[in-house]
């Protein structure tokens, strides 16, 4: 059928779940489709708005169309459209951030309502209902046993010989669940499709369709910086003996700055070549491949830029051996992530002298795109590093600051916090012992003595903190647009 017919079978108020992760392995034609239906009803003057199901984030063709076309009741757990990120900011939909892997196991226990529709896109697809899912896994096995009604987007874009890069494999809940098989990034476990009920597919549309991920941002001299001080940190765990000589397996977050961290770890010879075991598979984890710097990479989804993917595509048979796409459940899995002791790598937008990381909302109260799958593997990875740029905004805004505005991961969990400046290696510190290490190591010289005087000023207590001053840097920001006009002696 067409993606107008399908979409015209989704009814206002319907729950839709959607493949993918991040912008690749999303259906985007029927979305498309459907942004426009519910426009068509606006105008008329009818309601028409769908809850919202994803592995991640989407791209314009999902998260894009449907937040401008005001067709999103509530999306949960993930995303970073621009336009999505202004219309859960204003109100226009509710918006419910939770840990990746949380989300197939909230919808299985009822947690949260289950979706009336999975829009899948795969590659192929047989009469018997096994689906070969594209680029990406997320929640896709998972709203298929769950929706009461499955719509298929073939997309001839991705090749059917993708067989066998996925390994399709969901838990058993509580009370029979077992461990989950997984000992090495490179095991498989489960089936290389996902088995659909025939049954409840009730359209297959066909598309050719690139994904959406977006270029990323030229290295600069900090980012860059950043990803030296995050190699030269994991060389000197490995001569203390804190790193086995062969190395952990790594999980690398999204953006910039984990894009730069994992290009210079490739280039840092002193560390041996590696297996990643992560959720987005970047760019830079192909650049590696092709230097033998990466082995192998586990993920959920190849979140590459077109020219990388189709390049992927060429040479199929040689980057075959050396993928594999989980769905989010086991690819950011806790259970995995202690078992295999992984070294986590996440980006925070800022860090409090005290070591907790806001990496979701901007002076507290702006979602940027929220916590994705940081949580899942900082909490349970062997060693988890958060890392960002000392200052934001031309150094108007610090991310040290002495409270977060809002708390992601906690003193509890964060073991390393690294900058351009340098490394805070916050295990088995004090909290006042924590400061020190993270404003001499971590915070640009424009704030270094603002953030001393802070914690001077702190009331006597096991963390010194002082509940007037606590978020000045951020009022201050507000009011004058830098925080570096902080006057302390406002706040005796
Ligand atoms: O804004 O684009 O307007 O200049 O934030 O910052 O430095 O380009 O960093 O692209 O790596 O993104 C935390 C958002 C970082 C991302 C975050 C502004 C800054 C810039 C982006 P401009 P950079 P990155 C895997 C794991 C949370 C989830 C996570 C993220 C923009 O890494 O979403 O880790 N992480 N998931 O200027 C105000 C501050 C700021 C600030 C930076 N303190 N205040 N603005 N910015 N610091 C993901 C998945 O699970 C799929």
């Amino acid at each position: 059928m067409t993606a107008e017919e399908a979409a015209s079978l989704i009814k206002n108020n319907d729950i839709i779940g959607l493949s993918g992760f991040t912008a690749t392995g999303c259906p985007q034609a029927v979305p498309t489709a459907l942004a426009k239906r519910a426009e068509e009803e606006h105008a008329k003057g009818k309601p028409f708005k769908v809850g919202m199901y994803t592995g991640a984030s989407t791209g314009e063709s999902a998260d894009g169309v449907l937040a401008r076309a005001k067709a999103i009741k509530f999306r949960s757990p993930y995303q970073s459209h621009p336009d999505s990120r202004a219309g859960l900011n204003n109100h226009d939909m509710e918006y419910f951030d939770l840990h990746l892997s949380e989300l197939p196991q909230y919808l299985r226990y009822g947690f949260l309502p289950k979706p009336d529709f999975a829009i899948l896109e795969v590659c192929d697809l047989s009469d018997d209902g096994k689906a070969v899912l594209t680029s990406a896994v997320g929640i896709s096995p998972t709203i298929a046993h769950l929706a009461d009604k499955i719509i298929i987007e073939l997309n001839h874009y991705h090749p059917k010989e993708l067989l066998g890069l996925h390994d399709i494999y969901e838990p058993l809940d509580p009370p029979y669940r077992r461990e989950i098989p997984v000992y090495s990034p490179s095991d498989r476990i489960g089936s290389p499709y996902v088995q659909l009920d025939p049954e409840k597919v009730v359209g297959v549309v066909e598309t050719r369709l690139p994904t959406e991920i977006s270029p990323f941002t030229p290295l600069d001299e900090v980012t860059a910086q950043i990803g030296r001080n995050v190699a030269n940190f994991l060389c000197n765990e490995i001569k203390a003996g804190r790193i086995p000589a062969s190395f952990l397996p790594v999980q690398s977050g999204v953006g910039n700055v984990a894009n730069a961290v994992l290009g210079a770890m490739g280039m840092n010879k002193e560390i041996p070549a590696f297996e990643i075991y992560t959720e987005v598979i970047q760019d830079s984890v192909i650049e590696l491949m092709k230097e033998n710097r990466v082995k192998f990479a586990s993920g959920c989804s190849l979140s590459l830029t077109t020219p990388v993917l189709e390049a992927v595509y060429a040479n199929w048979n040689t980057y075959k051996e050396q993928l594999l796409l989980r769905p989010q459940e086991i690819s950011n899995n806790p259970e995995i992530a202690r078992r295999l002791g992984l070294i986590a790598i996440n980006t925070a937008l800022e860090v409090d002298i005290f070591g907790h990381v806001n990496s979701t909302h901007v002076m507290g109260s702006k979602m940027m795109n929220g916590i994705g799958g940081s949580g899942d593997f900082c909490r349970n990875a062997a060693l988890s590093i958060f890392t960002a740029p000392s200052t934001a905004k031309g150094g108007k805004i610090s991310a040290i600051v002495p409270m977060v505005s809002h708390v992601d991961h906690s003193e509890h969990s964060v073991k390393v916090m690294i900058t351009e400046h340098g490394v805070a290696d916050l295990r088995g510190l004090s909290p006042v012992q924590r400061a020190e290490s993270i404003i001499e190591n971590c915070a640009d010289p424009d704030y270094k003595d603002l953030l001393r005087k802070y914690l001077q000023m702190g009331v006597k207590g096991h963390t010194p903190q002082n509940v007037n001053a606590a978020l000045a840097f951020h009022s201050v920001f507000l009011k004058t647009g830098d925080m570096r006009e902080v006057n302390w002696s406002d706040y005796k």
